[in-house]
């Protein structure tokens, strides 16, 4: 008889843990009509620099709170609290992505109905962050012009887990020789149909169209909030 390998099972169990209190947190944010969104990508793909410059944008509207994952160091709250005064950092220690619990308790002293989006950048990593569900109502991969057009390829779970991917740092592209159709090619590969917005937050290109899709989201959960 053959039987389950204990350290897959293992893992099976932590993930239905994650799975149920990932689904509980979304029915908080759905009932607080806070819109909760996520992002992925590999280190360095422009995650901070891109939210600091979405926040500074959606600020004078909207109520803004942000949680962001790192391994170590606080530098990454650091930088996003110049654009969002309600920003925590999660140390990981030695674990590669966020999951559902992490955000339950960095969440703990916050109450939900003082913010209309939530932003979570997730710790740098195309692999880990795919299997745990935050309980986001959008999950953002980021793709950076400098790290290779093949990684939707490479990495195909991130990019089906994700519900809109950014081509990021669209200002070094003709530098880098970034191939933008190959690119564009390999998402829809491993994601047919996927929204693809195309970004560059130090010369502001693109930005606007973010910031038009999140108005959006938060317009559509503001009639759903429970009193
Ligand atoms: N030219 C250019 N550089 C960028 C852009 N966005 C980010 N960078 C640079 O890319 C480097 C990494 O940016 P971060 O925003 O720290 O990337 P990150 O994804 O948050 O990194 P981790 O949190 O460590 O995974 C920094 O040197 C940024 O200045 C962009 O749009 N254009
Ligand atoms: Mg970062």
């Amino acid at each position: 008889m053959t039987s389950t390998p204990r350290m897959v099972e293992v893992r099976a169990r932590i993930l239905k843990e994650n799975d149920l209190l990932a689904r509980s947190l979304r029915e908080r944010f759905q009932q607080a009509g806070v819109v909760v969104i996520s992002f992925v990508s590999s280190p360095g793909a422009g995650k901070t620099t891109f939210l600091e410059s979405l926040m500074t944008k959606l600020a004078p509207r909207w109520r803004i709170g942000a949680l962001v994952g790192d391994l170590a160091t606080e530098n990454d709250a650091a930088r996003l609290r110049r654009a969002c005064p309600q920003t925590k950092q999660i140390t990981t220690g030695t674990v590669c992505h966020l999951d559902a619990k992490m955000i339950a308790a960095a969440l703990d002293d916050w109450n939900l109905n003082d913010f209309d989006l939530l932003l979570i950048e997730n710790v740098g990593n195309l692999v880990c962050p795919s299997s745990y569900d935050l309980g986001e109502a959008m999950r953002i991969v980021l793709l950076s012009t400098t790290e290779g057009e093949d990684k939707p390829l490479k990495y195909p779970t991130i990019f089906n887990t994700a519900d809109v991917a950014l081509l990021t740092k669209m200002d070094l592209a003709e530098a880098v020789e970034f191939d933008r159709k190959a690119a564009l090619e390999n998402i829809q590969r491993v994601r047919p149909g996927m929204v693809v917005l195309e970004v560059s937050a130090k010369s502001g290109l693109g930005m606007d169209n973010v910031v038009a899709l999140i108005d959006d989201q938060i317009r559509l959960a503001i009639p759903q909030r429970k009193a």
